[in-house]
């Protein structure tokens, strides 16, 4: 029997709620022109200077299951690989799948467990859709997730694919210049990879790619990360953090916090009103509005670039 397609268990909410930013165009440094009377010994040193250095990631992670899923783990999934300059991995499992009697945290572990031993994979080719095609290709369990997945190459190219509502930032000198984009089909429903037919695929994908440099930070996260931290909130935690790990602790608690807060107006809540959720009338003339975070598993990666 076909399973439909859903979502939580708390269908009075949104979540979309994310900007998008401009891809940044990043200058590649231009070769100096050399001068004819150099010896060619000292040619070498100024050519290696001038070479683009090569950059990876440097990762922490943090995962805090839903409260009332703490025995098990939780539904979300995550791994982190150095092959190149290192691939991290977000899927979180659809709750809603429990109804059915299945266990929602099988189909995304699965899916991450599978796309771990896949990323070096030839016919992969350090592409993350294709990725995403073979790890879901690959699984047998019942179930749907929602997941993204971004490699960085050793030149600094970042490839994101993302199906759902995980998503990733990039923070550079204490900004949020790029920002991926939640998709779902209605109101708290995402898009989601599935065992049934009904669900999406890997060409369902929001692919794109981004520059990075020495410096940056990007912060990857399940819903419950970006349902219940603003942006600001994630930058300026981010930059009071000594270290990726702490910084995706750090980040993580913010987002636990949030989400158990019923007067904190997170987003997820301020994006329920925008959609016409809200408090009833009778509340809202003495000045009640409908605010609160969302409890959800929440899953940080911090990966910081560094130059090799
Ligand atoms: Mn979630």
């Amino acid at each position: 029997m076909a399973v439909p397609i859903f979502r939580s268990s708390s269908p009075s909410h949104s979540n979309r709620w994310f900007h998008t930013f401009p891809t940044p165009n990043i200058s590649i440094p231009q070769k100096r022109n050399l001068i004819s009377c150099c010896a060619p010994s000292e040619l070498n040193p100024i050519r290696s200077q001038v070479r683009r250095p090569e950059v990876s990631f440097c990762v922490g992670t943090h995962l805090i299951p839903h409260p009332n899923k703490v025995e098990k783990g939780g539904e979300d999934a995550f791994f982190v690989s150095s092959y190149n300059g290192g691939v991290v991995a977000v899927a979180d499992g659809v709750s809603g799948w429990a109804e059915q009697n299945v266990d929602p945290s099988l189909f995304p572990r699965e899916l991450m467990a599978n796309a771990s031993d896949l990323v070096g994979d030839e016919e992969v080719n350090n592409d993350p859709q294709i990725l995403l095609r073979k790890a879901h290709a690959g699984t047998s369990s019942k179930g749907s997730a929602t997941v993204i997945v971004a490699m960085l190459e050793r030149s600094g190219t970042l490839k994101i694919a993302n199906v759902g509502d995980c998503g990733l930032r990039l923070i550079r000198k204490g900004q949020i210049i790029f920002s991926t984009s939640p998709q779902e089909h209605y109101f708290d429903c995402p898009y989601q990879l599935s065992s049934e037919v009904v669900g999406q695929t890997y060409l369902d994908a929001t692919v794109c790619s981004v520059q990075l440099m020495g410096g940056d930070t990007i912060v990857m996260g399940s819903d419950g990360l970006f349902d219940n931290v603003f942006n600001q909130e994630i930058i300026s935690t981010v930059a009071g953090c000594s270290d990726v790990a702490k910084a995706a602790k750090a980040l993580a608690n913010l987002a636990h916090n949030h989400s158990k807060d019923s007067s904190f107006d997170s987003p997820y809540s301020s994006e329920a009103r925008t959609r016409g959720f809200d408090v009833p009338w009778w509340k809202k003339v003495v000045g009640k509005k409908l605010t609160g975070g969302k409890l959800d598993d929440i899953t940080v990666i911090i990966g910081q670039v560094v130059s090799m």
